[in-house]
């Protein structure tokens, strides 16, 4: 009985490990700040003939309006309600595009709040992205409806109530993060209200949850949670498919907590994966591309069935969560395109793109004075929409960079050669390095200050192949570099370091 158990436990774990991509897709993009509709639009015209595999969305609950500053992405991540308008859109537009995404084959995962309501400081009234009426004061949230009673104040033994010290699991669990109400999840109540709010998205077609402040819940109440979940609607899902759950856990090490923790639930971010690779690429501390051969769990990361991995997110984008400067961001684009091409060419975890929007950056001693600018938007606050240029980039401040060239066209090379081991690896002992994926793919980078010229074994078939970061096929035509494997396997390569973009990638489909 109790081994049937455990298998039981653990086998629900993994499968929440599970994105449920489809049609041999495997990465997901963060379309931060969009609203549903642009969305939608995006599926159809742009991630599903480009082999996305899913879209992670700003979160949809209603959430608190802020004024100072002045509509800041972060409000998003005060929630007062469980209903589903926000600066995205309403509940129809949401449901319009997970139904129009699913259509095409591109799955959502939510952006899922759920370890706090609003700031403290929140006043109260109806500032709020529905209108409904609040008040963090009195701790009354109607439109759940929680009171004071489901919050974990009374547990909390810090002095402010804040958390004060992340070396104390209890306080990180127990106070508020930043301030924001901290929900009593051990509470039945509170968990029927939160699993009841998943489960509409659930039944409303989402493939699974980026869950936020993860670190800041105990494992057993986000265990209770995730076993009320639905499956997945069977509608656009395997029957039986459990929700892919990734858990916003930020572990760089030195805290009593720990990601593994959070295995058996679901996978994990792996947030020491952006700070090595910008770290290696950077050329800090005396790293070296040629280092990472063992990249991975050679390296310290989680084991790869646990990891979901990114080369920066929403909040270390702009210096909030953890990672710091070594950061690799849209702000350095070419180092971006590089760090991204490899996060996509290496077989380790389930990858994750960012796609950002512009603000007025402006960094005195180290710190983003703008860190809180909200998305493109009117006078009146409403976010605006994404316009496509001729040239397939997008204007009024959204950078998109999933449809740069370089990105768009790794994340495709990630379809063609999943599932084939990591190959064929050479370095010149610095910043050169080399790596196949079976016979399917090959890929070089040169980060060193001088010319790449060498001639590698790419374990592919023979013929001439396009490069797909200088270019792309076209047709039968190659709009970059050609590259010529021998019936060997051999071909010649040489990436100078004064090239736009300093990296070679052919695979099976860029064959001419
Ligand atoms: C805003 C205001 C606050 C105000 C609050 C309420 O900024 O001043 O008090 O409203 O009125 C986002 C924003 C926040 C914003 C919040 C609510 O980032 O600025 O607060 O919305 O609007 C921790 C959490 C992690 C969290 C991260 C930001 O563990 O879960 O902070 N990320 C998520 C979201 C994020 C969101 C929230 C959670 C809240 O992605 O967008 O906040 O919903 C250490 C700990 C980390 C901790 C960081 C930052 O990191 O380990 O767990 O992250 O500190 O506090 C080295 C260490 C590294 C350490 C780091 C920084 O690198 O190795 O471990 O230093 O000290």
């Amino acid at each position: 009985m109790r081994l049937f158990i455990l298998v039981a436990v653990f086998g629900l774990g993994l499968a929440q490990h599970n994105p449920h991509i489809k049609h041999g897709r495997t990465t997901i993009v963060h379309l931060f700040e969009w609203r549903w509709a642009d969305i939608a639009e995006e599926c159809e015209r742009f991630l599903a003939p480009n082999g996305f595999g899913g879209v992670q969305i700003s979160p949809p609950s209603e959430n608190i309006v802020l004024s100072s500053p002045w509509r800041p992405w972060w409000e998003r991540y005060q929630p007062i309600s469980y209903n589903l308008c926000s600066r995205s859109g309403n509940e129809s537009e949401l449901r319009d595009m997970i139904t129009r995404c699913n259509k095409v084959g591109v799955n959502i995962y939510v952006d899922a709040v759920i370890n706090h309501m609003c700031g403290a400081g929140g006043g109260e009234g109806t500032h709020s992205s529905c209108g409904g009426w609040f008040s963090a004061s009195r701790k009354e949230f109607p439109g759940v409806p929680y009171s004071h009673w489901d919050f974990n104040d009374n547990k909390c033994r810090t002095s402010s109530g804040n958390i004060e010290n992340y070396g104390d699991a209890n306080q990180v669990r127990d106070c508020r993060l930043v301030s924001l109400l901290d929900l009593a999840l051990e509470k039945d109540y509170v968990r029927g209200k939160v699993a009841d709010y998943l489960n509409k998205l659930i039944d409303m077609g989402v493939a699974g949850f980026r869950v936020d402040a993860c670190k800041h819940m105990w494992p057993g109440d986000l265990d209770a949670v995730s076993g009320r979940l639905h499956n997945l609607t069977a509608t656009w899902f395997p029957n039986g498919s459990r929700p892919f759950i990734y858990q916003e856990v930020i572990d760089l090490g030195g805290e009593p907590i720990t990601s593994r923790e959070y295995f058996a639930l679901g996978r994990v971010t792996e947030f020491k994966y952006g700070v090595k690779l910008g770290t290696v690429f950077r050329k800090w501390n005396g790293e070296k591309l040629s280092y990472t051969k063992n990249w991975g769990e050679g390296w310290g990361f989680m084991p790869n069935d646990s990891a979901l991995v990114f080369v920066d997110n929403h909040d270390n984008q702009r210096g909030h969560g953890a990672g710091g400067a070594s950061i690799v961001t849209f702000w350095d684009s070419r180092l971006l395109k590089m760090a991204v091409g490899y996060m996509l060419a290496h077989p380790y975890g389930v990858t994750r793109v960012m796609s950002s929007f512009r603000w007025n950056r402006n960094i005195v001693n180290g710190k983003d004075q703008n860190d809180w600018m909200g998305p493109p938007s009117y006078g009146n606050g409403s976010t605006k929409p994404v316009p496509i240029n001729p040239d397939q980039t997008c204007g009024d401040g959204w950078v998109c960079e999933h449809r740069w060239r370089q990105i768009k066209n790794m994340v495709i090379f990630r379809n063609v050669v999943n599932g084939q081991p990591h190959s064929n690896w050479w370095d010149n002992n610095g910043n050169q390095v080399a790596f196949g994926r079976g016979n399917r793919g090959f890929i070089v980078f040169n980060n060193d200050d001088w010319d790449l010229d060498v001639t590698l074994n790419t374990g592919m078939t023979g013929g001439t192949y396009c490069d797909v970061i200088s270019g792309q096929k076209d047709g039968g035509r190659c709009t970059g570099k050609q590259i010529h494997v021998g019936d060997s396997g051999y071909a010649h390569f040489r990436i100078s370091n004064i090239d736009e973009d300093p990296f070679v990638a052919i695979h099976a489909e860029s064959k001419l």
